[in-house]
Protein backbone atom coordinates (compact mmCIF):
# COMPACT_ATOMS: atom_id res chain seq x y z
CA UNK A 1 0.00 0.00 0.00
CA UNK A 2 1.07 3.33 -0.97
CA UNK A 3 1.74 6.20 1.62
CA UNK A 4 -1.48 8.09 0.48
CA UNK A 5 -3.19 5.00 0.62
CA UNK A 6 -2.19 3.91 4.07
CA UNK A 7 -3.17 7.52 5.25
CA UNK A 8 -7.09 6.98 3.23
CA UNK A 9 -7.52 3.69 4.86
CA UNK A 10 -6.06 5.09 8.07
CA UNK A 11 -8.52 8.07 8.24
CA UNK A 12 -11.83 5.39 6.88
CA UNK A 13 -13.62 5.92 10.49
CA UNK A 14 -13.81 9.81 10.57
CA UNK A 15 -13.59 10.31 6.27
CA UNK A 16 -16.86 7.52 6.18
CA UNK A 17 -18.94 9.20 9.27
CA UNK A 18 -17.75 13.24 7.44
CA UNK A 19 -18.35 12.29 4.25
CA UNK A 20 -21.42 10.23 3.81
CA UNK A 21 -22.52 12.41 6.45
CA UNK A 22 -22.28 15.35 3.99
CA UNK A 23 -23.53 13.03 1.31
CA UNK A 24 -26.94 12.70 2.39
CA UNK A 25 -26.89 16.85 3.66
CA UNK A 26 -26.04 17.64 0.12
CA UNK A 27 -29.04 16.50 -1.80
CA UNK A 28 -30.49 20.18 -3.17
CA UNK A 29 -27.85 22.12 -5.62
CA UNK A 30 -27.84 24.81 -2.85
CA UNK A 31 -26.75 24.93 0.47
CA UNK A 32 -29.54 25.33 2.83
CA UNK A 33 -30.23 25.73 6.55
CA UNK A 34 -30.81 22.65 7.54
CA UNK A 35 -27.57 21.32 5.34
CA UNK A 36 -25.31 23.77 6.97
CA UNK A 37 -26.55 23.14 10.65
CA UNK A 38 -25.86 19.50 9.95
CA UNK A 39 -22.24 19.69 8.29
CA UNK A 40 -21.81 21.76 11.50
CA UNK A 41 -22.83 19.19 13.83
CA UNK A 42 -21.19 16.59 11.96
CA UNK A 43 -17.64 18.40 12.24
CA UNK A 44 -18.14 18.56 15.98
CA UNK A 45 -18.90 15.06 15.45
CA UNK A 46 -15.98 14.38 14.06
CA UNK A 47 -13.59 16.16 16.77
CA UNK A 48 -12.76 19.06 15.10
CA UNK A 49 -14.08 21.67 17.74
CA UNK A 50 -17.43 23.64 17.94
CA UNK A 51 -14.88 27.24 17.30
CA UNK A 52 -13.34 25.40 14.33
CA UNK A 53 -17.03 23.67 13.04
CA UNK A 54 -18.51 27.27 12.72
CA UNK A 55 -15.76 29.05 11.40
CA UNK A 56 -15.61 26.14 8.71
CA UNK A 57 -19.64 26.27 7.94
CA UNK A 58 -19.87 30.01 7.66
CA UNK A 59 -16.91 29.72 5.17
CA UNK A 60 -18.81 27.01 3.41
CA UNK A 61 -22.42 29.23 3.66
CA UNK A 62 -20.07 32.03 1.91
CA UNK A 63 -18.81 29.71 -0.64
CA UNK A 64 -20.10 30.14 -4.67
CA UNK A 65 -20.53 27.19 -5.79
CA UNK A 66 -20.25 27.17 -9.84
CA UNK A 67 -21.21 23.64 -10.54
CA UNK A 68 -24.06 23.31 -7.26
CA UNK A 69 -23.09 22.20 -4.16
CA UNK A 70 -22.57 18.53 -4.91
CA UNK A 71 -21.14 16.97 -1.99
CA UNK A 72 -17.74 16.56 -3.64
CA UNK A 73 -17.44 20.30 -3.90
CA UNK A 74 -18.78 21.09 -0.86
CA UNK A 75 -15.67 18.36 0.50
CA UNK A 76 -13.37 19.68 -1.64
CA UNK A 77 -14.04 23.64 0.13
CA UNK A 78 -13.97 21.93 3.37
CA UNK A 79 -10.58 20.57 2.61
CA UNK A 80 -9.04 23.43 1.45
CA UNK A 81 -9.95 25.38 4.33
CA UNK A 82 -9.39 22.34 6.49
CA UNK A 83 -5.68 22.77 5.34
CA UNK A 84 -5.52 26.05 5.52
CA UNK A 85 -5.79 25.57 9.08
CA UNK A 86 -3.13 22.66 9.44
CA UNK A 87 -0.65 24.37 7.20
CA UNK A 88 1.15 26.55 9.89
CA UNK A 89 1.69 22.82 12.32
CA UNK A 90 2.32 20.55 9.84
CA UNK A 91 6.18 20.34 10.28
CA UNK A 92 8.30 17.56 9.70
CA UNK A 93 10.61 16.49 12.81
CA UNK A 94 13.51 18.39 11.54
CA UNK A 95 16.72 16.91 13.00
CA UNK A 96 19.84 18.73 12.40
CA UNK A 97 22.41 16.30 11.26
CA UNK A 98 25.63 18.58 12.27
CA UNK A 99 24.16 18.16 16.16
CA UNK A 100 25.39 14.58 17.35
CA UNK A 101 23.39 13.03 18.78
CA UNK A 102 20.14 14.68 18.58
CA UNK A 103 18.43 14.03 22.08
CA UNK A 104 14.60 13.24 21.49
CA UNK A 105 12.42 12.82 24.74
CA UNK A 106 9.33 11.25 24.31
CA UNK A 107 6.31 11.74 26.45
CA UNK A 108 2.95 11.17 27.27
CA UNK A 109 0.22 9.89 28.88
CA UNK A 110 -0.19 5.59 29.53
CA UNK A 111 -1.03 3.64 26.10
CA UNK A 112 -0.68 6.76 24.02
CA UNK A 113 1.68 5.20 22.05
CA UNK A 114 5.15 6.47 23.08
CA UNK A 115 7.18 3.69 22.66
CA UNK A 116 5.35 1.99 19.42
CA UNK A 117 6.12 5.49 17.75
CA UNK A 118 10.15 5.84 19.36
CA UNK A 119 10.24 2.12 17.45
CA UNK A 120 8.75 3.34 13.93
CA UNK A 121 10.92 6.83 14.09
CA UNK A 122 13.98 4.56 14.88
CA UNK A 123 13.09 2.24 12.03
CA UNK A 124 12.68 5.38 9.59
CA UNK A 125 16.15 6.60 11.23
CA UNK A 126 18.45 3.57 10.66
CA UNK A 127 16.58 3.49 6.74
CA UNK A 128 18.04 6.63 6.14
CA UNK A 129 21.60 5.67 7.55
CA UNK A 130 21.38 7.14 10.93
CA UNK A 131 22.99 5.72 14.28
CA UNK A 132 20.23 5.11 16.35
CA UNK A 133 20.15 5.21 20.07
CA UNK A 134 16.99 4.29 22.20
CA UNK A 135 17.06 4.46 25.79
CA UNK A 136 14.33 1.94 27.76
CA UNK A 137 13.19 5.43 30.47
CA UNK A 138 10.04 3.75 31.06
CA UNK A 139 11.92 2.38 34.10
CA UNK A 140 8.48 1.63 36.08
CA UNK A 141 7.36 -1.51 34.14
CA UNK A 142 9.70 -4.32 33.13
CA UNK A 143 7.29 -4.95 30.00
CA UNK A 144 7.88 -1.57 28.36
CA UNK A 145 11.60 -1.90 28.46
CA UNK A 146 11.42 -5.82 26.71
CA UNK A 147 8.69 -3.63 24.37
CA UNK A 148 11.61 -1.12 23.79
CA UNK A 149 13.76 -3.74 22.99
CA UNK A 150 11.93 -5.81 20.78
CA UNK A 151 11.89 -2.61 18.90
CA UNK A 152 15.33 -2.41 18.72
CA UNK A 153 16.12 -5.36 17.75
CA UNK A 154 13.91 -5.16 14.74
CA UNK A 155 15.15 -1.47 14.21
CA UNK A 156 18.75 -2.90 14.62
CA UNK A 157 19.89 0.04 17.14
CA UNK A 158 21.24 -0.79 20.70
CA UNK A 159 18.48 -0.43 23.99
CA UNK A 160 19.99 1.36 27.33
CA UNK A 161 17.97 -0.57 29.87
CA UNK A 162 18.22 -0.41 33.60
CA UNK A 163 16.59 -3.02 36.10
CA UNK A 164 12.99 -2.05 37.28
CA UNK A 165 12.43 0.49 39.08
CA UNK A 166 16.07 2.54 38.72
CA UNK A 167 16.54 6.24 38.44
CA UNK A 168 15.09 7.24 35.05
CA UNK A 169 17.18 10.50 35.05
CA UNK A 170 20.39 8.44 35.93
CA UNK A 171 19.65 6.50 32.66
CA UNK A 172 18.88 8.98 30.77
CA UNK A 173 21.86 10.61 31.69
CA UNK A 174 24.30 8.11 31.04
CA UNK A 175 22.40 7.50 28.10
CA UNK A 176 23.25 10.37 26.46
CA UNK A 177 26.94 9.82 27.38
CA UNK A 178 26.99 6.81 25.87
CA UNK A 179 25.49 8.30 22.64
CA UNK A 180 28.27 10.86 22.17
CA UNK A 181 30.59 7.85 22.97
CA UNK A 182 29.17 5.63 20.76
CA UNK A 183 28.97 8.79 17.48
CA UNK A 184 25.22 7.75 17.57
CA UNK A 185 23.19 10.00 15.37
CA UNK A 186 19.98 10.20 17.68
CA UNK A 187 18.75 9.29 20.68
CA UNK A 188 15.38 8.74 21.97
CA UNK A 189 14.83 8.32 25.52
CA UNK A 190 11.36 6.61 26.25
CA UNK A 191 9.62 7.59 29.32
CA UNK A 192 6.97 5.93 31.75
CA UNK A 193 3.21 7.33 30.79
CA UNK A 194 2.14 6.33 34.40
CA UNK A 195 3.53 6.07 37.84
CA UNK A 196 2.24 5.77 41.38
CA UNK A 197 0.58 9.51 41.12
CA UNK A 198 0.06 11.88 38.49
CA UNK A 199 2.74 14.45 40.83
CA UNK A 200 5.19 11.36 40.93
CA UNK A 201 5.22 10.80 36.86
CA UNK A 202 5.72 15.16 36.76
CA UNK A 203 8.29 14.92 38.77
CA UNK A 204 10.08 12.52 37.50
CA UNK A 205 10.12 13.86 33.84
CA UNK A 206 11.12 17.40 34.93
CA UNK A 207 14.20 15.62 36.73
CA UNK A 208 14.60 13.93 33.43
CA UNK A 209 15.20 17.42 31.98
CA UNK A 210 16.97 18.40 34.55
CA UNK A 211 19.38 15.97 34.45
CA UNK A 212 19.90 15.94 30.53
CA UNK A 213 20.66 19.49 30.90
CA UNK A 214 23.82 18.80 33.27
CA UNK A 215 25.17 17.17 30.06
CA UNK A 216 24.41 19.80 27.74
CA UNK A 217 22.04 23.20 28.54
CA UNK A 218 20.42 22.78 25.46
CA UNK A 219 18.85 19.33 25.85
CA UNK A 220 16.34 17.57 25.00
CA UNK A 221 16.75 19.12 21.34
CA UNK A 222 13.46 18.03 20.90
CA UNK A 223 10.36 17.08 23.39
CA UNK A 224 7.63 15.17 21.15
CA UNK A 225 4.40 14.57 23.27
CA UNK A 226 2.54 11.72 21.86
CA UNK A 227 -1.30 12.16 22.07
CA UNK A 228 -3.83 9.26 21.61
CA UNK A 229 -6.11 10.45 18.82
CA UNK A 230 -9.17 8.09 20.55
CA UNK A 231 -9.16 10.06 23.33
CA UNK A 232 -10.83 13.10 21.36
CA UNK A 233 -10.80 16.30 22.84
CA UNK A 234 -9.30 14.88 26.35
CA UNK A 235 -6.34 15.18 24.25
CA UNK A 236 -6.26 18.88 24.37
CA UNK A 237 -6.28 18.55 27.99
CA UNK A 238 -3.39 16.24 27.93
CA UNK A 239 -1.22 19.28 25.91
CA UNK A 240 -1.97 21.49 28.64
CA UNK A 241 -0.99 19.14 31.17
CA UNK A 242 2.33 18.70 29.79
CA UNK A 243 3.25 22.00 28.34
CA UNK A 244 2.87 22.84 32.39
CA UNK A 245 5.87 20.10 32.82
CA UNK A 246 8.30 20.31 30.54
CA UNK A 247 8.58 22.09 27.20
CA UNK A 248 6.96 20.26 24.43
CA UNK A 249 8.42 21.41 20.83
CA UNK A 250 6.13 19.00 18.96
CA UNK A 251 3.40 16.17 18.95
CA UNK A 252 2.46 13.66 17.24
CA UNK A 253 -1.08 11.57 17.02
CA UNK A 254 -1.04 8.03 17.13
CA UNK A 255 -4.12 5.77 16.32
CA UNK A 256 -6.00 7.29 14.00
CA UNK A 257 -6.93 4.74 12.27
CA UNK A 258 -8.89 3.46 15.34
CA UNK A 259 -11.09 6.59 15.55
CA UNK A 260 -13.73 8.56 13.89
CA UNK A 261 -12.78 11.79 15.75
CA UNK A 262 -9.90 12.42 13.63
CA UNK A 263 -10.24 16.26 13.35
CA UNK A 264 -8.53 16.68 17.19
CA UNK A 265 -6.20 17.50 14.85
CA UNK A 266 -7.34 20.35 13.74
CA UNK A 267 -8.67 21.15 17.02
CA UNK A 268 -5.48 21.11 18.18
CA UNK A 269 -3.42 22.84 15.32
CA UNK A 270 -6.14 25.40 16.19
CA UNK A 271 -5.61 25.62 20.14
CA UNK A 272 -1.63 25.40 20.89
CA UNK A 273 -0.03 26.14 17.29
CA UNK A 274 2.62 23.21 18.12
CA UNK A 275 4.04 21.61 15.07
CA UNK A 276 2.52 18.31 14.39
CA UNK A 277 5.40 16.54 13.03
CA UNK A 278 3.94 12.85 12.08
CA UNK A 279 0.87 10.70 12.49
CA UNK A 280 0.08 6.98 13.27
CA UNK A 281 -2.25 5.17 11.40
CA UNK A 282 -1.30 1.67 12.93
CA UNK A 283 1.02 -0.75 14.77
CA UNK A 284 3.47 -1.17 11.68
CA UNK A 285 6.99 0.18 11.70
CA UNK A 286 5.25 2.09 7.98
CA UNK A 287 2.43 3.51 9.53
CA UNK A 288 4.09 6.26 11.13
CA UNK A 289 3.64 9.24 8.25
CA UNK A 290 5.02 12.45 8.26
CA UNK A 291 1.96 14.69 8.40
CA UNK A 292 0.95 16.88 5.54
CA UNK A 293 -1.92 19.66 5.64
CA UNK A 294 -3.67 18.35 2.45
CA UNK A 295 -3.64 15.13 2.62
CA UNK A 296 -4.73 14.46 6.24
CA UNK A 297 -7.56 17.50 5.15
CA UNK A 298 -8.48 15.69 1.98
CA UNK A 299 -8.41 12.05 3.81
CA UNK A 300 -10.40 13.24 6.76
CA UNK A 301 -13.10 14.03 4.19
CA UNK A 302 -13.19 11.25 2.59
CA UNK A 303 -11.18 12.85 -0.54
CA UNK A 304 -8.72 10.37 -2.72
N1 LIG B 1 -3.99 1.10 15.74
C1 LIG B 1 -2.93 1.73 16.22
N2 LIG B 1 -2.35 1.30 17.34
C2 LIG B 1 -1.28 1.96 17.82
C3 LIG B 1 -0.75 3.10 17.16
N3 LIG B 1 0.30 3.53 17.89
C4 LIG B 1 0.41 2.69 18.95
N4 LIG B 1 -0.54 1.73 18.91
C5 LIG B 1 -0.79 0.64 19.87
O1 LIG B 1 -1.17 1.20 21.12
C6 LIG B 1 -0.76 0.36 22.19
C7 LIG B 1 0.01 1.18 23.22
O2 LIG B 1 1.21 1.61 22.63
P1 LIG B 1 2.53 1.85 23.45
O3 LIG B 1 3.57 2.26 22.48
O4 LIG B 1 2.81 0.70 24.34
O5 LIG B 1 2.09 3.09 24.34
P2 LIG B 1 2.93 3.84 25.48
O6 LIG B 1 2.58 5.27 25.39
O7 LIG B 1 4.36 3.48 25.37
O8 LIG B 1 2.29 3.21 26.79
P3 LIG B 1 2.90 3.17 28.27
O9 LIG B 1 4.29 2.66 28.15
O10 LIG B 1 1.99 2.27 29.02
O11 LIG B 1 2.84 4.56 28.80
C8 LIG B 1 0.06 -0.75 21.56
O12 LIG B 1 -0.73 -1.89 21.43
C9 LIG B 1 0.42 -0.19 20.18
O13 LIG B 1 0.62 -1.20 19.21
C10 LIG B 1 -1.40 3.57 15.96
O14 LIG B 1 -1.04 4.56 15.33
N5 LIG B 1 -2.48 2.84 15.54
MG1 LIG C 1 5.66 2.68 26.72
Amino acid sequence: MSWLERLKSGLSRTSRQLGQGIGDLVTKSRLDEVALGGIEELLIGADLGAKTAYRLTESLSKARFEQGASSEAVRLHLASDIAKLLEPVAKPLSLDPGLKPQVVLVVGVNGTGKTTTIGKLATIERDKGRKVLLAAGDTFRAAAVEQLKVWGTRANCPVIARETGADAAGLAFDAVTQAKADGADILFIDTAGRLHNKADLMEELKKVVRVLKKQDASLPHATLLVLDATTGQNALNQVETFKSMVDVTGLILTKLDGTAKGGVLVALAEKFNLPVHAIGVGEQADDLQPFEAMSFARGLVGLG
